[in-house]
């Protein structure tokens, strides 16, 4: 069985990998702070010059950026390449302000792809084998990242996207897939589906590449048990590229990052300061390859834990934790990244106060959600029909904003329970 897609990057000795960190660090510093204005300012202020930076040891200079720079750069602001030489954007849901958008030149989708290919070669994936892509295609990276990996490793690619259940299982039987890539849930519900319908000794799968959510290990060994597979875990974020930022290897336990590509850091997301290897802290990327969207030093929000305990696959890259959870309050419902501010948002434009709480549980492996809003004095009725139809517009314009299903319920105003403090906005009943 081929094991690597890249071996010699991806076994590289420690001293080899930080030397190729070093030496494009040193590179992408000076390009940025050539062609994206707003992160030289941000050197500027922090008194930091290309000069300053001379290797990996010095990255800690350099300034953080956050989702709130994304936010006040949008859309073109931290650009490293002039448009013409961009070739794709990929984004993620959300109002303007929390929309991420990320562009891409044909090198860099190219480099995301490889990290992609490492991620299915690296479970097996050949020439022989038939992988089905059950992300999202369009502006979510799921399906594209995952659709140039497969490519590359050379599998057969059924680019299905995601949903239509009855299309996605014709196909796994009919074209025997091999692979599978979808969020965790999606494979849980795939795997229900096959079941009821009997179809279990009619899939050829061997194993599946699940990410971009928040899974445990029950998850997966319910998902193996009942598929026959092998599940891995992936991660990445539209910011950094997207799917392949980070993938399991056959020891599944824990994640490699490309470190050819992004250099890892663990902050404490209280002070910033960068906490010593094994420490649990926010997860901290440098991209010191990427040409159009060259972000140094993002703060990913994400809670985890990095390890150099020599791996038994050989390779050497670091492994990242599965993510604990996050330093914001960014939730993910059914693979889609939910603020509870775009909630808000909806409630008071459809003439709603800001009394509301959202529950998020999990029923099987799948998330639910649902928003209580309180009625406010003139919207107030009791005729049931009413409150259903006013219950109506607001799942539908959550759908709009959120693009998930919300279940929501009226309640009567005053019920919501007030709070002296931090309101408690939020209760997630999943336990990861
Ligand atoms: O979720 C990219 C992706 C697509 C990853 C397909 C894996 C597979 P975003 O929509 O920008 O990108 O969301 C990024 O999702 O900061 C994490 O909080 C979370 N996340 C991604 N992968 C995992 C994972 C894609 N394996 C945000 N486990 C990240 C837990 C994950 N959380």
């Amino acid at each position: 069985m081929k094991r690597y897609y890249q071996k010699e990057i991806e076994t590289a000795s420690h001293e080899q990998i930080r030397a190729w960190q070093s030496e494009r660090l040193v590179k992408q510093v000076r390009h940025v702070w050539d062609n994206v204005p707003y992160y030289r300012k941000k050197m500027e202020e922090k008194g930091v010059t290309p000069a300053d930076i001379r290797g990996v040891e010095d990255l800690h200079k350099l300034p953080f950026l956050t989702k709130a720079d994304l936010r006040e750069a949008y859309p073109y602001g931290l650009m490293g390449k002039p448009l013409k030489d961009c070739v794709r954007i990929q984004s993620t849901s959300g109002t303007t302000g929390k929309r991420v958008v990320a562009f891409y030149t044909q090198k860099d989708i190219d480099l995301w792809e490889d990290c992609c290919a490492r991620a299915i070669v690296a479970v097996g994936g050949t020439e022989e084998d038939v992988c089905q892509v059950c992300y999202g295609y369009g502006l979510f990276t799921g399906g594209p990242g995952l659709n140039g990996g497969s490519h590359k490793a050379g599998c057969l690619t059924l680019p299905m996207s995601s949903g239509n259940t009855d299309r996605q299982l014709q196909f796994m039987v009919d074209l025997e897939t091999t692979i599978i890539c979808c969020t965790p849930s999606y494979a849980a519900y795939l795997a229900e589906s096959i079941h009821e319908r009997g179809l279990r000794d009619r899939i050829k799968l061997k194993a599946g590449i699940f990410g971009a959510e928040a899974w445990s290990e029950e998850m997966r060994r319910d998902i193996e048990k009942s598929l026959g597979i092998k599940a891995y875990d992936i991660y990445g974020l539209t910011e950094i590229s997207g799917p392949g930022v980070s993938f399991e290897c056959e020891e599944q336990t824990g994640m490699h990052i490309n470190e050819d590509h992004f250099i890892a850091e663990i902050i404490d997301p209280e002070t910033g300061e960068v906490l010593p290897e094994g420490s649990k802290g926010e997860l901290v990327f440098t991209c010191i390859t990427k040409e159009a969207f060259p972000l140094l030093r993002y703060r990913t929000r994400d809670i985890c834990v990095l390890s150099r305990k020599p791996c038994s696959c050989g390779r050497t890259h670091v492994k990242m934790s599965k993510p604990m959870g996050r330093s914001d309050d960014m939730l993910i419902i059914k693979g889609v990244n939910v603020f509870p501010s775009q909630i808000e948002t909806v409630l008071i434009e459809q003439g709603y106060q800001a009394n509301y709480q959202i529950v998020v549980d999990r029923v099987g492996h799948s998330d639910t959600l649902e928003v209580q809003v309180e009625m406010t004095a003139d919207k107030f009725t009791d005729s049931l029909s009413k409150i259903a139809e006013m219950e109506k517009n607001l799942v539908d314009a959550l759908k709009a904003m959120l693009g998930i299903y919300a279940k929501v319920k009226l309640v009567a105003p005053k019920t919501i329970a007030r709070s002296e403090g931090k309101a408690v906005r939020i209760i997630d009943k999943r336990k990861i």
